[in-house]
């Protein structure tokens, strides 16, 4: 071949590669523990309970000390990360009943319905927490949609709500599976009939106590948040369920190795009720706790293992983060905040479950990839929300103008290119439409409580509200427990902070 025909050939087959050349195409698996906190696995300095699968990422990817979720409860930071934007931003989006309708509309762009448009196979297993079916609530007899599949997902395998909530069945696609026609199940938020047993008219029969609400329909010797019958052949035991996940999850992972996919393994270890399999009852110091994190690390040890024997760990990208802070009383009398000793699930911070103060939403948060991510701990604040337009900028993908509003491609940050940046701020907020909130600007933190009332104490939530002015401010470098309010100390900043989040408000989105 001659010089000029051989440079043309080359020209041409580089131009025909042109848009893909900057596109890099990782398997990615998003493992969100839930209710995990900072300091509750032991790379994160826990000692009580170890966590080595977990800690093993830790030490060969980015560990990230200023990794957050959007919300402190799990439905607002589950719609933030599928849709990129602020959950305050829309009603409805607080934690979700058993009979929620879809939260996330179809047409909604997603993290899933973007990287789907980029050839991903896609896929969530495991806790999903965001209502099924139209505006009348899911048909839970019949076709369960719209749910994952209308917003991108090409396969799920759920459990509808949290499982201290009704009904303890899996569904798969758009159905329960193995229920049972002849026996239909019934979900509700009143008492089927007089003698339908309880956990308020059968307490002295449940294998776990309830201390606050959850005194509903028993399964499996537990009683939960609202009413159902039927579908008896249906029903899981809550010890399978971190079983079932990684069951599904290899089989998923296997069929799709081919790649590119996306998976979205959302774990509902460690929520209440904290149920872990017999295999892991008593493996920590901690209770059923940390009982349930020692199996939420076996999870992550079984997921590893399946990419390394299909040789693909080099091509794929874990990310590991938490949904929110952590809660010792959430419902349940398991002796969860007893047996912390000197155990503290918030780390260093202040606050959990419930509350916008750091521990709230600041959380584990680590990437791996061992085909190119080099081990490094990194200070950059980086969020679930940004995983949306930081996944689609790596693969090539465009965002749409009018979709992804609160996502910022910090996909540098998580794979600890040098001298890379996170976000410059960040909005946390508690749960539902924004009743308080946190903004983060480098080390400056602003709190803004439009009810009143902030949740600092990771007790149950009854005693945990105290009252507190409006708007108030603290240097993180020098106060990391947002103790000292300095409001009146640095007034410049402080009006600056709150003209920044109302307009971050105002403006209905944050990426321009
Ligand atoms: C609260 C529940 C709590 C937990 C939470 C949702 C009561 C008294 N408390 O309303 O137990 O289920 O909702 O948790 O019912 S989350 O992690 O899914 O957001
Ligand atoms: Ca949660």
């Amino acid at each position: 071949m001659n010089r000029l025909l051989r440079h043309t050939l080359l020209l041409l087959a580089f131009l025909a590669a042109g848009p893909f050349l900057s596109a890099e195409k990782p398997n990615v698996i998003v493992i969100m523990a839930d209710d995990l906190g900072y300091g509750d696995i032991s790379a994160y300095g826990a000692t009580r309970v170890k966590t080595p699968h977990i800690d093993q990422l830790a030490e060969e990817g980015i560990q990230f000390t200023s990794g957050y979720c959007s919300a402190s409860t799990c439905t607002p930071t589950r719609y933030s990360f599928l849709t990129g934007t602020y959950a305050f931003r829309f009603p409805n989006t607080g934690i979700a009943p058993p009979n929620s309708p879809a939260v996330v509309k179809p047409g909604t762009e997603t993290i899933a319905s973007l990287l789907r448009s980029g050839g991903y196979k896609t896929a969530v297993i495991g806790k999903w927490h965001l209502g099924l079916g139209g505006p009348e609530g899911p048909d839970w007899n019949g076709e369960l949609k719209p749910g994952p599949r209308e917003i991108g997902f090409d396969y799920n395998f759920l459990l509808p709500t949290t499982n201290d909530r009704v009904p303890q069945v899996y569904v798969e696609n758009h159905r329960v599976l193995n229920l049972d026609p002849a026996d239909p199940l019934w979900v509700g938020n009143k008492k089927p009939s007089d003698d339908h047993p309880t956990g308020i008219t059968h307490r002295d029969t449940l294998k776990m106590d309830w201390s606050h609400g959850h005194n509903s329909t028993i399964h499996n010797g537990i009683s939960r948040i609202g009413f159902y019958t039927g579908g008896h052949a249906a029903r899981f035991r809550d010890e399978d369920l971190a079983d079932a996940w990684v069951d599904q999850s290899n089989k998923w992972i296997e069929e799709n190795k081919d790649g590119p996919f996306f998976l979205f393994f959302a774990s509902h270890d460690l929520h209440v009720p904290r149920i872990p399999h017999e295999r892991f009852q008593g493996k920590s110091e901690l209770s059923f706790r940390g009982d349930a994190i020692v199996q939420l690390d076996w999870c992550v040890g079984e997921l590893v293992k399946t990419l390394k024997r299909l040789e693909i760990e080099d091509n794929t990208m874990i990310v590991f983060c938490s949904d929110n802070g952590p809660v010792g009383d959430d419902g349940y009398a398991d002796e969860a905040l007893e047996a912390n000793g000197d155990h503290s699930p918030n780390g260093p911070f202040k606050g959990g479950k419930y509350s916008v103060y750091e521990g709230g939403t600041r959380t584990p948060f680590i990437t791996w990839w061992p085909g190119k991510i080099k081990p490094a701990v990194s200070e950059e604040v980086v969020c679930t929300i940004d995983l949306a337009a930081s996944l689609a900028s790596m693969a090539g993908i465009e965002l749409p103008s009018d979709g992804i509003l609160d996502s910022f491609d910090v996909h540098e940050a998580l794979l600890g290119e040098p001298g890379a940046k996170g976000r410059g701020h960040l909005v946390q907020q508690d749960n539902g439409k924004g009743n308080n909130y946190g903004l983060r600007v480098g080390n400056w933190k602003l709190q803004r409580h439009d009810s009143g009332k902030a949740r600092n104490i990771v007790v149950t939530n009854k005693l945990a509200n105290t009252n507190v002015s409006r708007h108030r401010l603290y240097d993180l470098s020098t106060d990391i427990r947002e103790e000292n309010n300095l409001a009146a100390v640095h007034p410049e900043v402080f009006e600056d902070m709150k003209a920044q989040l109302a307009k971050i408000i105002e403006d209905g989105r944050s990426r321009f």
